[in-house]
């Protein structure tokens, strides 16, 4: 263990901030939730806006990037080839950035939707475009905006890491070409720790729906009740694994992992697309794609600002849906974008870019438009009444209904606790990983200290466990999310300081190219000159020995 490797001040502010914020909830549960919801209210009330102009802002900035000539630059030597291979490296990225949150909300979200649509269509009056946005809302949510709220970290991590060579990978280092000094300072290591407290509230989000949904599923298969001694030993057990993969290494854990699950995942969908409703689901999602290219604006901005005029009715949808998606994404994308940018060695920017948009979206598309269309039909034909399941159940225990509707149906409720478990590790893996690295001065070969990663897989799973437990889970996922409201302005930083980065190490590479190509014409100049003295030499000697 190399202790002066460790970066002391952030690894203890991080920990020191985290405990400050759960110690007052646990002790204080109902205070400090009546504050933190007031805060939540206030913040995606007035700044909704905000995170809606940042998605969209993103979006066409990665593609302006990509498509530029700072897109054509290579993340490592020129003729070096990518570390991982394209199918391994597109499913790691999308395990990392993806936990089971996909599982639950890809089979349950059109139930939400169809009770409750977007842009004030009335559910019973206007069925079928209802059914329409239940479809393909999902789909939205998890489609390129909220990928390139993920890209966008991942470029400048990358560029410093890989073309400048900075050792450290660190959001105030990536900062650094336009914050100065500022990045040593106090405000660099607050921007680091604000990353890192963003992560365990946006973590304990996905635990809070993970580990309910898990046992929903055991209970399904064994009988069992689900308790909290049974959600316990369930986290328990989802911590071993990801702490061991984490332990491995990226090589030998998380990248096996990763490719589990990816291979589990695909087996799942094929199985419910051929076993189900094949056209229906092929029919809904290709529609759902077209609506979406259809309205993506309109999607994308909408802030239902006449809802608050009495004689409108105020649905709340952009808040509660859109803003929060975004707020959500936005708190794991400094983790995934380290993440991306450390397997991303060897790719140009424009293939990250464009690789993480489109396989993100497009495994999203698969899940949404396989998982969901298959409940949505279910309710449908009158097979099963999932929503009043979910009405009178909650969530998990009507998704694990819907799974019950498949042929073999007790082995694919296996195989998608399983996969849950699995989508669970593959995210805590990386994020343990990814916090080890931040809190560490320099990496060696790459790899933080495995003591390091294991302290934080433990910590990513222990904190929300207490909360679970005393109460408060809830409020650390809400205070999360408003904690990362900073994390819009830092986004916007990040993009400039790679713009500035790059654009200048371009231009000097240029003027160095021009410099070369003058030294040469020169060169070749003299060598002509010699030649022709040569060979003036030789005539004259000629001359001579005539
Ligand atoms: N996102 C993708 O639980 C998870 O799936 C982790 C969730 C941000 C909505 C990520």
């Amino acid at each position: 263990m190399n202790r002066k490797l460790i970066d002391w001040p952030t690894f203890i502010a991080s920990f020191v901030i985290l405990l400050g914020v759960v110690i007052p909830l646990v002790i204080f549960p109902e205070k400090g939730e009546a504050l933190v919801n007031r805060i939540n209210d206030f913040v995606s009330g007035s700044f909704g806006f905000l995170y809606l102009i940042m998605g969209l802002g993103i979006f066409f900035f990665l593609i302006f990037v990509a498509f530029s000539q700072n897109g054509h630059v290579k993340l490592g030597e020129k003729d070096e080839k990518p570390e991982f291979g394209t199918a391994s490296w597109a499913g790691m990225l999308f395990s990392a950035g993806i936990g089971s949150s996909i599982l639950y909300w890809a089979t349950i979200e059109w139930a939400y939707y169809y009770q409750g649509p977007p842009f004030g269509v009335d559910p019973t009056e206007s069925q079928l475009e209802t059914l329409q946005w239940a479809s393909t809302y999902g789909i939205f949510h998890w489609g390129p905006i909220a990928w390139a709220i993920y890209t966008l970290p991942a470029i400048p991590m990358a560029y410093f890491f890989y073309v400048r060579k900075t050792p450290v990978i660190k959001i105030s280092e990536t900062l650094r070409p336009i914050l100065g000094q500022t990045s040593d300072s106090f405000i660099g290591r607050i921007i680091d720790v604000l990353f890192i407290f963003g992560l365990l509230g946006g973590a304990g989000t996905t635990l809070a729906l993970g580990t309910p949904l898990i046992t929903a599923g055991v209970s399904d298969l064994t009988g069992l009740e689900d308790t909290m001694t049974l959600r316990t030993i369930i986290l328990l057990g989802v911590t071993v694994i990801f702490a061991v993969s984490s332990y491995l290494g990226l090589k030998e854990g998380i990248k096996r992992l990763s490719d589990f699950n990816l291979a589990l995942a695909i087996f799942l969908l094929i199985f419910v697309f051929v076993t189900g409703p094949t056209l229906f689901i092929a029919e809904a999602s290709t529609n759902s794609i077209g609506l979406i290219l259809d309205n993506f604006f309109h999607m994308s901005t909408w802030t239902e600002p006449f809802a608050n005029f009495d004689q409108f009715n105020e649905t709340g949808f952009p808040e509660a849906w859109t803003v929060f998606y975004w707020a959500w994404w936005l708190v794991y994308a400094p983790f995934v974008g380290l993440f991306i940018a450390r397997i991303s060695r060897g790719r140009t920017i424009r293939q990250v870019i464009v690789g993480t948009i489109v396989y993100g979206s497009l495994g999203c598309v698969l899940f949404f438009g396989i998982m969901g269309n298959f409940g949505l039909y279910l309710q449908l034909t009158g097979a099963y009444d999932i929503v009043s399941v979910l009405n009178e159940q909650g969530a998990p225990v009507a998704i694990i209904t819907i799974i019950n509707q498949l042929p073999f149906a007790k082995f694919m409720v296996l195989v998608f606790v399983l996969l849950s478990v699995v989508f669970l590790a593959t995210t805590f893996d990386s994020s343990s990983y990814i916090l080890a690295s931040v809190t560490q001065h320099e990496v060696e070969d790459g790899e933080p200290e495995r003591w390091n990663r294991l302290f934080w897989a433990f910590t990513l799973c222990i904190l929300p466990l207490t909360l679970m437990f005393l109460g408060g889970l809830g409020t650390l996922q809400t205070a999360s999310i408003v904690g990362g409201f900073p994390l819009i302005f830092i986004m916007f930083l990040l993009g400039w300081s790679f713009m500035r980065a790059s654009t200048g190490d371009l231009k000097a590479d240029d003027k160095f190219r021009r410099k070369t190509v003058v030294l040469d014409y020169k060169r070749i100049r003299e060598k002509i000159r010699q030649r022709r003295q040569k060979r003036k030499g030789k005539t004259e000697q000629d001359q001579n020995d005539e």
